[in-house]
């Protein structure tokens, strides 16, 4: 059944279907179903908006993304059927991005299946495979994911994870990475311990991060750095805390 735009509640109906025709394509998994059915809850209580906690991670990202050398974008089921367009828009802006697909409930008929998606919004870079015939283990624990790519999440220095579980997020980590997320769960392990932690909605948060990284290939690297260096994770986790617990929804 199509929304149409009129109904209140459009973008997020429109949300859900993109996940169902995932679902349907063999893109999206039965639990990705209930993940984002935990992230538009929260995201109802934060209002449906980008709120200024969710604006300063994004700054934040976009200048680790601006200075990596090796920078990575983690893609799995729900965040290719939600936003394959807008993670495609940001690669191809900057040549350094590489996309690995990383799945939690892998086979290799969904990267394969992904990787479909990606192509048919005219993606025709390299995807890679975090769990294919040359994938590697991170060094630092002994964690179930830590298989990544070589060239892509092996040699990263900086990995943007959306929608991603906790051990995924600890293993980047461990093998030494700059993890940004963008999760709506402030609470969950990924946003606790990542750098930096994007509460917002991934749809809403990747156009705003890819017109920040625009403007930040203007600003000098020293200006990046000074950006880095007063910006605060903790504070932007009890800020998105805060909003959820007052609950400035619609
Ligand atoms: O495709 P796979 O096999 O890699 O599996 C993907 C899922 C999402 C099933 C897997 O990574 C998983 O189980 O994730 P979690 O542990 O449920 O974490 C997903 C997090 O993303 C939760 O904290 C949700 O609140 C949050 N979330 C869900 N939808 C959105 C979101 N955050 C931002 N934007 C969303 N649209």
């Amino acid at each position: 059944m199509s929304v149409p735009d009129t109904h209140p509640r459009a973008k997020s109906l429109k949300l859900r279907e993109r996940l169902v025709e995932g679902l349907h394509a063999g893109i999206v998994t039965e639990s990705g179903l209930i993940a984002h059915g935990r992230g538009e809850a929260l995201d109802y209580l934060l209002g449906e908006r980008t709120h200024p906690f969710a604006q300063a991670a994004i700054a934040a990202a976009a200048a680790h993304l601006t200075l990596a050398q090796h920078p990575v974008l983690s893609i799995n089921g729900n965040a290719a059927a939600l936003a394959a367009e807008q993670f495609v828009d940001l690669a191809r802006d900057d040549i350094r991005i590489v996309l690995e697909v990383n799945l939690f409930y892998y086979t290799p008929l969904r990267v394969q299946k992904i990787i479909d998606r990606l192509r048919s919004v005219g993606w025709d870079g390299p995807i890679l495979d975090s769990r294919g015939p040359s994938s590697i283990l991170l060094s630092g624990s002994d964690n179930p994911r830590r298989q990544v790519h070589p060239d892509g999440m092996g040699r990263a220095d900086v990995v943007l994870v959306s929608l991603e579980d906790g051990d995924r997020c600890e293993a980047l980590l461990a093998g030494g990475k700059t993890v940004l997320c963008v999760d709506l769960n402030p609470l969950s392990r990924t946003a606790q311990r990542c750098q930096v932690s994007i509460v917002d909605e991934l749809t809403r948060a990747l156009p705003l991060l890819r017109e920040q990284m625009r403007q930040d290939r203007l600003e000098t690297r020293p200006d990046l750095e000074r950006r880095l260096s007063a910006y605060d994770n903790r504070r932007i986790l009890a800020d998105a805390l805060a909003a959820l617990r007052h609950g400035v929804g619609p």
